[in-house]
């Protein structure tokens, strides 16, 4: 394996080292499997199969031969408008229901069937209640975790006032806005369940009909991924800068090594307190200790709330395995290949699933349930302890590479630390510095790691170029997992990587808080539900300068783009106002109208739209212009 031919693969130095091996020892990996994808179907990569029916499959033909419908008549804009909205209601029914476990998680603590969890951060219990509208007077902790609880369930289903975590959530503007479009969800189930209904088959033909739905729909996955947050913050802590380390060489030859990957922090966060506790167990069987590493938005979660570190992420979260050093790796829902199983069992590892809706042939499946939760955190940390036991005699390879990273900035860390600066108006400083161009604007990068993209190129081309721009850059999920491992978190490389007007900001922000330097040049915000904190970021702005959030110098870009959950996340993201970047095709191209909704005429509509560009650079040339066009309009200085 030649050198160019790993850096198409991965420009992570770890991922490359694990992509040697796995070919060595003819481990078969995501990217090999793209290559037996490849070609790929034209027609899909367009948008232009339909198979909602059992007449279909259907194509058209994107060259204007025959056939232009579909057997029962759909047009190239019905199909790939349908497909978009059942790709955002996908999207938005993982984050919420993510966050609706976490609902049903908070209210069984409430009545005090989980005694395993309870309320970490009271402050931001009240301040969500408060928020919501529910009466804080003469209520213990207790009695408003209930209610909050109850007020998230009700957010589900259709009723006649429209989702609290939708309409308390943004500017007072932007409801305006989205009421005046009809794009107020109602239920965040309904709107997912509405979506289903309408791209059945003989039902929504309309593509600028099913569009709006989408944007609905859109809205509803915004209140789910902010009550995600909510509910996190609320049962285990908000999170606050913590050091860590990101990549492959986190991980220990000695120490029994235990994986946490997927998303819900309701298992892993207790994973992380039982296994402080077996230590002990884990030095008896010969082990230096427990090393907890994170792959993914559960990998976010812990980095966020208790520095623990990254290990990789996404697109080479099989790399993890090929090392042969994780002993055990417990994963809940969301972004697990299914291969995971098959490179487990060559590695000896032992994969364990955990949530009766994500089990995985030839994994181990220990069921979890939050009555239970403790015990079943001691069953996985055994098993890990049992799989290091079986390690030993077997060789490990664990690339040297590790990024020092600072994290752990939620919106009340970010706006903490400002008020070090200006106690009384904390976001004076941040909008007085956007003001004078010291700042020229807010990126944020999410999203995750695409096998058709050279692992994080597309992240780390673009925020170099915005952080040189002056250019804030905050990021999520898979994004800040990449920019993590490459550096990008560690405050040393400030000087080399922000321009000046950045440098100095980072620099008085660290100075304030006694950090001994500046902040990191990027800010992870933590997982993809975590995206509502940059959305809160943006709304406290908005509200500050007293303008809509669709007039902020604030753009965002998934440059990497895999799951249908960015989709959604993108759609709110245009929702909200924001131009927002793709890095890989969406499969809407094989429609004109579609396409010209998307990435022009929404913007007459809500200030947003997308831009698909699949060249990192001028990506990176698309999102300053945008910056800039925004600066303009509030008359600012470019
Ligand atoms: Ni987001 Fe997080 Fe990663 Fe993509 Fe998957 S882990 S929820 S979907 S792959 S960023
Ligand atoms: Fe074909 Fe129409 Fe059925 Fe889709 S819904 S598969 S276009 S007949």
């Amino acid at each position: 394996m030649d050198k160019e031919y790993l850096s198409r693969k991965s420009t992570d130095p770890a991922v490359q080292e694990m992509i040697k091996k796995a070919g060595s020892e003819k481990i078969e990996t995501v990217w090999d499997r793209y290559e037996q994808q490849s070609p790929q179907c034209g027609f899909g990569d367009l948008g232009l199969c339909c198979r909602h029916c059992l007449q279909g499959p259907c194509r058209i033909d994107p060259f204007g031969g025959e056939p232009q419908r579909g057997i029962c008549g759909a047009t190239a804009d019905t199909m790939v408008a349908r497909g978009i909205d059942r790709a955002i209601a996908a999207g938005t029914a993982a984050h919420s229901g993510h966050a609706k476990h976490l609902a049903h998680t908070m209210k069984k603590m409430a009545r005090g069937e989980a005694g395993d969890y309870s309320i970490k951060d009271s402050e931001k219990l009240r301040s969500v209640a408060a928020r919501l509208g529910i009466e804080l007077e003469g209520k213990d902790d207790r009695a408003l975790a209930l209610e909050v609880a109850e007020a998230a369930l009700a957010d589900f289903h259709e009723k006649d006032t429209p989702v609290l975590w939708a309409a308390t959530t943004v500017t007072e503007g932007r409801v305006k806005v989205l009421s005046d479009l009809g794009a107020v969800p109602r239920g965040i189930d309904h709107e997912i369940s509405e979506i289903m209904h309408r791209t059945l088959y003989g039902v929504d033909a309309d593509p600028v009909n099913l569009l709006l739905s989408g944007l609905r729909c859109g809205v509803a996955d915004l209140a789910g991924c902010y009550m995600g947050t909510d509910l996190s913050d609320i049962l285990f802590g908000t999170p606050m800068p913590v050091v860590s380390e990101a990549n492959l060489g986190v991980l220990e030859p000695e120490a029994v090594n235990l994986v946490l990957h997927g998303h819900n922090p309701v298992l892993s966060n207790v994973i992380v307190g039982v296994a402080r506790e077996m230590e002990e167990e884990a030095r008896q069987a010969g082990a230096s200790g427990i090393k907890l590493s994170g792959i993914c938005c559960t990998g976010n979660e812990v980095l966020m709330r208790h520095g623990i570190p990254s290990c990789t992420h996404s697109v080479s979260q099989e790399m993890a395995l090929v090392t042969g050093a994780v002993d055990a790796m417990v994963v809940d829902y969301q972004c697990i290949m299914p291969s995971m199983a098959g490179v487990a069992e060559c590695m000896g590892t032992k994969l364990i699933t955990t949530m009766e809706l994500a089990r995985i042939p030839g994994a181990e499946h220990l069921p979890f349930s939050e009555e239970t939760a403790v015990e079943n955190a001691r069953e996985a940390v055994r098993m890990a302890i049992e799989g290091f036991k079986q390690r030993q005699g077997r060789p490990v390879d664990i690339p040297e590479h590790k990024s020092k990273v600072v994290a752990g900035f939620s919106t009340e860390a970010i706006v903490g630390a400002l008020a070090k600066v200006n106690a009384d108006d904390p976001l004076k400083p941040l909008v007085d510095n956007i003001a004078e161009g010291n700042i020229r604007g807010v990126c944020l990068l999410a999203g995750c790691n695409n096998v058709k993209v050279p692992q994080d190129s597309g992240f780390t081309t673009i925020a170099r170029r915005m952080l040189q721009e002056n250019v804030l850059v905050i990021t999520t999920g898979c994004g800040a997992g990449a920019l993590a491992r490459h550096g990008f978190m560690d405050p040393a490389n400030v000087p080399q990587l922000c321009g000046d007007g950045l440098k100095a900001v980072l620099s008085a922000v660290g100075e304030a808080n006694d950090l001994g330097g500046p902040l990191p040049p990027v800010l992870h915000m933590g997982s993809c539900v975590d995206n509502s904190r940059a959305v809160a970021v943006a709304v406290a702005v908005a509200d500050k300068l007293g303008v809509d959030t669709d007039k902020l110098p604030v753009v965002a870009s998934a440059a990497e783009a895999v799951s249908e959950k960015a989709v959604s996340i993108g759609t709110y993201a245009v929702a909200a106002g924001l131009p927002t970047h793709v890095g890989v095709m969406l499969p809407v191209l094989g429609s004109p109208q579609v396409t010209e909704v998307l990435t022009s005429k929404i913007n007459d509509l809500t200030g947003g739209y997308f831009m698909v560009e699949l060249d990192p650079e001028a990506a990176a040339d698309k999102l300053v212009a945008a910056i800039n066009q925004r600066r303009g309009g509030l008359g600012l200085k470019l």
